[in-house]
């Protein structure tokens, strides 16, 4: 038999009047750039308008929690989005950028109450990257802002 709850919340996919805020790394640019183009015309295509779109550039990863704390703190966006590119190198330096930027988005959702995407490509190889960039395994631009109005429209209703 089939438990059925007695109250379930969901967040629908329509971006209507919802603004986001998206903080875009610069380092290996040639790729983040597909990504916030790809959240962009994912964020239109999903009804949203495109004056309800600010974009800050960071010189890279490491970066966006600054910024998206600066947004987070403005009360002015419903959902905001981390936009960046990790390549291994022969040390560990990009596994700690992404662990500290991952921990810092977090911890800043969590305490300004304001979903934030976490979409920082984590990649091995430069073949990897493009995979995820807007060629074999899609767009994970494009994938963030779909979460992101998802999770903006569900703390609207849990709000309410
Ligand atoms: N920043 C990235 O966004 N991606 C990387 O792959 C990367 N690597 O490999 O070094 C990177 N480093 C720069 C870092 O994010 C900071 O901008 C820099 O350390 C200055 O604080």
């Amino acid at each position: 038999m089939d438990i059925i709850a007695k109250t379930v919340y969901e967040g629908g996919l329509e971006a209507g009047n919802l603004k986001i805020g998206i903080v875009c790394a610069r380092f290996n640019e040639l790729l983040t750039k597909n990504l916030l183009h790809g959240a962009m015309d994912s964020f239109v295509r999903h009804g949203g308008k495109a004056s309800n779109i600010t974009v800050a550039w960071v010189p890279g990863a490491y970066e966006i929690p600054l910024l998206a704390s600066q947004f987070a703190k403005s009360g002015k966006y419903d959902a905001l989005i981390g936009l960046g590119l990790v390549i291994e190198g022969k040390t560990s330096h990009a596994d700690h950028i992404n662990s500290t930027v991952a921990h810092s988005l977090s911890a800043l959702s969590v305490k300004h109450e304001i979903p934030i995407i976490f979409a920082v490509v984590a990649a091995e190889n430069l073949e990897q990257a493009m995979e995820r960039c807007g060629t074999k395994l899609g767009n994970r631009g494009s994938d963030a802002a779909a979460s992101a109005i998802e999770m903006a429209n569900l703390m609207k209703k849990l709000k309410k």
